[in-house]
């Protein structure tokens, strides 16, 4: 990446010597002295050198490499596969013309590459992104094809062809072909246009909106060459809670010379739609959907901004939630709303993404009822280019959730998944925290809708209903840091989510050791303890902040740190107490049919499940049920002995988790383990803090002592009360 091409750079005899000496000195602060210092900065596109006996094995398959230069995207794949064997094989592979001996690299499609053509390779398929990697004899020579129907599915073979190598994988009779299986792969970015990130912990918003369109940072380039090696296809560049300045003609030059470095790596781009913006920027006194001269405005800005980048994707729209203007204000219908705008978009092949993330001011609903109660009654009312896009459980990304009832409730709607790659809720950026595992519980989760088997994932894929279009949108966690993610670690989150988006049927212990082999080392040694560190990270961060089903229990506003007190303020569903309901009697939300009934809204299999206290799994039981303290949980513990005993293993695992990368040291680089040790023991620190805090708190509604050999909490409850975090980042 960027640091790579300056190290490519001529430099003068002086400096050369500076940095040499700077290199031996950093060499040997590491023992083994074969990892070398680095930042993060090349994620997991990192390309450095394979081991001797693999360089034996790879070295006849790659000696030079045929591409058609004939468009940007197949110019990109070939640079990537030169940049990236010449980086793990140690020597020069050529781009030529035509095969000139055993061990090319063929790519193309049919239609760019006579080569292909000639093969006659089965891509029927693989649909406009899918792609084959396969062993072939051209004039008699052993080659590799990467082929494709289109110029973009060949990048995404050039990105496995990398892959296979920077794994280890064979390279020998290779047979791979694949192909997404959901079309609309998307970051949502919640950056504003003064470059702070909402709910960002990695530093500034990496678009320099100021220095656009003029200055194109190299980043850029780099960004687009992460997102591609994933598969994501889609970048809504502006944060969901809008800004309408973002649409005007100044911004949009600066979209556009976005979406022209993107351009060639398959990725569009997306911006939010304020839904006033016609009254903001277009001087209008409303902006009723139903309005004509709202919708003419509406019209006329999305032919202006197809004028500045004909393949716009479309608008992602938060609406009528948390405070944002909707169609609702004019008594219209969020259908009505959507329509209206998927129509200016349809004319473009443009698509509007409506965010089901809706809970109403007045309504004093449980929150987790809210966004089914509104959305189902409009399913079969959206234009077909309407999408709507539904966070993974049915509150807001909490460490645990059940899956949305919504998937599955919507047969006759595209619902795309939004997850949250940024660590909200989850210890922001310096809690080691893999977030694969929480993804996959939710795309496994069977909604029964259409008898077993009716999983999340099938509603995602579209396979369940038939659905034209499917998507999966996350919620990036990208910023300035020279590490991207603002720790190592979350770069996983980002790296997965991607995989996922591709594939909702992969395993996220399979995605952990891809990404570890090509982030830091492919030692079986390293591996296989680094990937258990990460598998148990999610169920670490369940324990020590919302086990047992607890969910919003966080600091207020900011969301750092335990804030079960949190009481009172502008709404009830924004404080803690509104959703664990602690008294002397008992603790948790009951949901079932004596309290909310939320349970109602999933199909009667899993609403007879989750409703019955002694068959919900136990994972969500104080979400669905109101329980005594002395309750029986199914280690025969109590409910609070229970409690204690999940917040104190909650903090043991980040212990575990510490010593295993302790013993690490040897298979990474000084620079990045040592950032790594630095934020586990944060983490640890804050561990301690969730459970002393929480139980601290609880204990005053339980009133039960501490079972033996618990270490009761190490300050009062007022103390952590009284703690404070007035600029905590991401807000
Ligand atoms: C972008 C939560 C977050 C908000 C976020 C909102 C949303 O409430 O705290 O920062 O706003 O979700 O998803 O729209």
């Amino acid at each position: 990446m960027a640091n790579r091409s300056a190290a490519r750079r001529p430099m003068h005899g002086a400096v050369v010597r500076t940095v040499c000496a700077a290199l031996a000195l950093l060499a040997t602060l590491n023992i083994h002295g074969t990892a070398r210092a680095e930042d993060g900065y090349e994620l997991w596109l990192r390309y450095r050198p394979v081991e001797p006996a693999w360089l034996a094995r790879y070295r006849p398959h790659a000696t030079h490499i045929v591409v058609p230069d004939d468009s940007a995207t197949l110019a990109v794949a070939g640079d990537e596969l030169v940049r990236g064997l010449e980086g793990l094989l140690d020597r020069r592979l050529p781009k030529v013309a035509a095969v000139s001996g055993p061990g090319a690299l063929v790519l193309g499609t049919p239609a760019s590459s006579p080569l292909i053509a000639r093969l006659g390779l089965d891509l029927d398929a693989l649909g406009s992104e899918g792609y084959v990697l396969r062993s072939v004899r051209i004039d008699d020579h052993p080659a590799i094809a990467i082929a494709a129907n289109e110029d973009s599915g060949v990048l995404y073979g050039v990105f496995h062809f990398l892959r296979l190598v920077q794994t280890r994988a064979p390279l020998e009779a290779l047979a791979i072909a694949d192909a997404p299986a959901v079309q609309h792969r998307m970051l949502n970015h919640w950056d504003n246009l003064d470059r702070t990130v909402e709910r960002g912990y990695a530093g500034a918003s990496i678009w320099d909106w100021h220095k656009l369109p003029d200055y194109l940072d190299p980043r850029y380039v780099d960004y687009a060459r992460a997102n591609a090696s994933i598969g994501i296809n889609g970048t809504v560049l502006t944060n969901v809670n809008a800004n309408a300045v973002s649409l005007t003609p100044m911004y949009l030059k600066k979209a556009a010379a976005l979406a022209n470095v993107f351009r060639p790596y398959g990725i569009r781009v997306f911006l939010t739609a304020r839904f006033s913006a016609p009254m903001e920027i277009g001087g209008l006194a409303t902006a009723d959907p139903l309005d004509p001269r709202v919708r003419r405005w509406w019209q006329a800005k999305v032919a202006e901004i197809y004028a500045h980048i004909p393949d716009f994707g479309g608008f992602l729209v938060k609406a009528n939630s948390e405070g944002q203007p909707g169609p609702q204000d004019y008594g219209r219908s969020h259908a009505e709303g959507a329509n209206m705008l998927a129509e200016a978009l349809a004319a473009h092949g443009g698509l509007v993404i409506w965010r089901a993330f809706v809970y109403s001011h007045e309504e004093p609903d449980d929150r987790a009822k809210q966004a089914y109660s509104e959305f189902v009654p409009l399913d079969g009312e959206f234009l077909p280019n309407v999408m709507l896009q539904v966070k993974n459980g049915p509150i807001d990304f909490q460490p645990r959730e059940p899956f949305h009832p919504l998937f599955g409730a919507m047969p006759r709607t595209p619902l795309m998944m939004e997850f949250q790659i940024t660590k909200e809720y989850l210890g922001f950026a310096t809690h080691l925290v893999y977030l694969a595992p929480l993804y996959e519980e939710t795309l496994r989760a069977d909604t029964r809708v259409a008898g077993k088997g009716s999983t999340v994932a099938r509603v995602i894929d579209g396979s369940l209903h038939g659905y034209a279009r499917t998507g999966m949108a996350g919620v990036a966690n990208i910023g300035t840091d020279r590490n991207w993610s603002g720790s190592h670690f979350d770069q996983a989150n980002w790296y997965a989510f991607g995989r996922l988006a591709w594939n909702p049927h992969l395993s996220s212990a399979e995605i952990a050791s891809e990404w570890l082999r090509m982030t830091f080392s492919n030692d079986a040694r390293f591996v296989a303890p680094a990937r258990d560190m990460m598998m148990r990270s999610r169920e670490a961060v369940v324990d020590y902040m919302t086990p047992l089903g607890l969910h919003h229990l966080m600091g207020r506003s900011h969301h750092y740190g335990p804030g079960p007190w949190v009481d009172g303020g502008p709404r009830a569903d924004w404080t803690s107490v509104y959703y664990h309901r602690a008294t002397e009697q008992g603790i948790g939300f009951d949901r079932t049919a004596s309290g909310s009934n939320a349970v109602a809204q999933y199909a009667p299999e899993i609403a007879a499940q989750f409703g019955d206290r002694k068959q919900v799994p136990e994972k969500f039981l104080l979400w669905f049920h109101h329980v005594s303290w002395d309750y029986r949980t199914r280690s025969g513990r109590t409910l609070w002995d229970e409690l204690v005993h999940r917040y104190t293993r909650g903090v043991e695992t980040v212990k575990n988790m510490r010593l295993t990368w302790q013993g690490l040291g040897e298979f990474v680089d000084a620079e990045r383990h040592a950032q790594v040790s630095a934020f586990l023991a944060i983490q640890e620190k804050e561990a301690r803090w969730w459970r002393d805090a929480c139980l601290a708190y609880f204990q005053t509604f339980s009133r039960r002592p501490f079972p033996p050999d618990y270490e009761p909490p190490r300050h009062s409850l007022e103390h952590y009360r009284s703690l404070e975090f007035p600029y905590a980042p991401g807000i």
